[in-house]
C-alpha cells in the first residue's frame, strides 16, 4: 500500500476488529427556576441548534420534564454535560444536564 503517494510502504488494512462506538443521549431536565431564554441559549451554544429547534426542545422539556439535546460518543457527551453544568452554575441556575447510554 501507498497511503497518499509519499513513497512509504503501508501494510494492507485488515478488515477485522472494527467496533462501532457506544452512543450516549444527552438530556436536559426541567426545573422551576431556569429562565426559558437561558435554556434556548444553552441549546444554541453547546448543541448547535438553531433558534426554532432550540425553542422546540426547551418547550418539550418544560412540558414533559426531560428532553434530548443530541446523541454523541462517550467523550463528546461527557464534555457537553460538563460544559452545560459549568455554564448553568456560573449563572446560578439549577439547570441539570445528564447523559444516558442509548
Ligand atoms: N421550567 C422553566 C421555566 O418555567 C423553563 C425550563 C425549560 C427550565 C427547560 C429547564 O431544561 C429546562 N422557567
Amino acid at each position: 500500500g501507498n497511503g497518499s503517494g509519499t513513497g512509504t510502504i503501508v501494510a494492507p488494512k485488515s478488515k477485522t476488529a472494527t467496533k462501532r462506538p457506544s452512543l450516549y443521549r444527552v438530556l436536559l431536565l426541567n426545573d422551576d427556576y431556569t429562565p426559558m431564554e437561558f435554556v434556548v441559549h444553552v441549546l444554541e451554544r453547546f448543541f448547535q441548534k438553531g433558534r426554532d429547534e432550540a425553542t422546540r426542545i426547551m418547550l418539550h422539556v418544560h412540558h414533559h420534564g426531560v428532553g434530548e439535546c443530541g446523541i454523541y460518543t462517550y467523550e463528546v457527551a461527557e464534555t457537553k454535560v460538563t460544559q452545560v453544568m459549568d455554564f448553568a452554575r456560573k449563572h446560578q441556575h439549577p439547570l441539570q444536564c445528564v447523559m444516558e447510554k442509548k
